[in-house]
């Protein structure tokens, strides 16, 4: 069963909601509600990693998630934070969250990695090479599906080496960082060789600019956040097709009604 990760955007500048659930309660509201569409994890993020975002201060991304995630966490729901900060993390994690979701993979702050092995909880490494200032400047690559193993390769062997075991790491090839849309297809089209190398795989492709490139290619405009959505959900079902074990999107019930057909189609085994 692929598992459904919901996002909890908790900043004025996140591209994809417009900043709608900044203030405490809206983002608990939300989380709540992706819950109650059948999300399995929430993914709460205070600094929005869009290109061109500006980084933000670790006491203002603290201040922004910690209540978010220690409300949500005392209802029962399992949190995952987006962080790329080790002191950020540690303490989402003493607010309750199961899992820390680094975009850098452990390389922005370098004591990340140790900060994550000190805690029980999971680690998600994501393929990056370097902040998003400019979106594409880190965008070449020879064979990108080969790059994007080696590397995330490394950033595994860098997790192991602090002490964090294989059980506790996921994988994620990180659709649109450093990536230009015809490369988040090439990645894509690879997923399953991601998934052959035995960790879990996480899968983010939600409302990304693939989806309207893709989409233009075809002769259709997709700017509408429900068609986005709607283009999100084939792209859950394609990710469950290729073994993933989780996806993470903004909108969970299209994804999970996308997901349970494919599971009639399949059957459970
Ligand atoms: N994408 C965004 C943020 N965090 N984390 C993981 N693991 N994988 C992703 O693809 C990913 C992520 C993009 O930001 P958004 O939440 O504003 O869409």
């Amino acid at each position: 069963m692929t598992l459904v990760m919901g996002v909890v955007n908790v900043t004025p500048d996140s591209f994809s909601d417009g900043g709608r659930y900044a203030s405490h309660d809206a983002a608990i509201a939300h989380g709540r509600a992706l819950v109650a569409d059948g999300a399995d994890l929430l993914d709460v993020g205070g600094e929005s990693t869009r290109p061109g975002a500006t980084r933000v201060a670790q006491s203002d991304e603290q201040s922004r998630i910690l209540p978010v995630i220690e409300a949500l966490a005392a209802e029962g729901a399992a949190i995952s934070v987006d962080t790329m900060n080790a002191g950020t993390a540690v303490a989402a994690v003493s607010a309750g969250a199961r899992v820390v979701n680094d975009v850098s993979g452990g390389l922005a702050d370098p004591d990340m990695l140790a900060a994550v092995a000190g805690t029980d909880a999971d680690i998600v490494l994501q393929h990056w090479r370097g902040h998003s200032a400019d979106m594409y400047r880190t965008a070449v690559y020879d064979d990108i599906v080969a790059e994007v193993i080696g590397e995330l390769g490394e950033r595994v062997a860098a997790a192991r080496a602090v002490g964090i075991p294989d059980h506790r790491i996921v994988i994620d090839p990180g659709f649109g960082f450093g990536k230009t849309p015809e490369q988040n297809w090439q990645v894509v089209r690879g997923l399953h060789r991601l998934v052959g190398g035995g960790h879990r795989v996480l899968v983010g492709t939600s409302r990304k600019r693939m989806l309207a490139v893709a989409a233009s290619s075809a002769g259709i405009d997709l700017t509408g956040e429900d068609d986005l959505d709607l283009a999100t959900a084939v792209t859950s079902v394609l990710a469950a097709q290729a073994g993933v074990w989780a996806v993470r999107v903004h909108e969970v019930a299209a994804t999970r009604l996308a997901l349970a057909v494919r599971t009639a189609w399949e059957g459970e085994g």
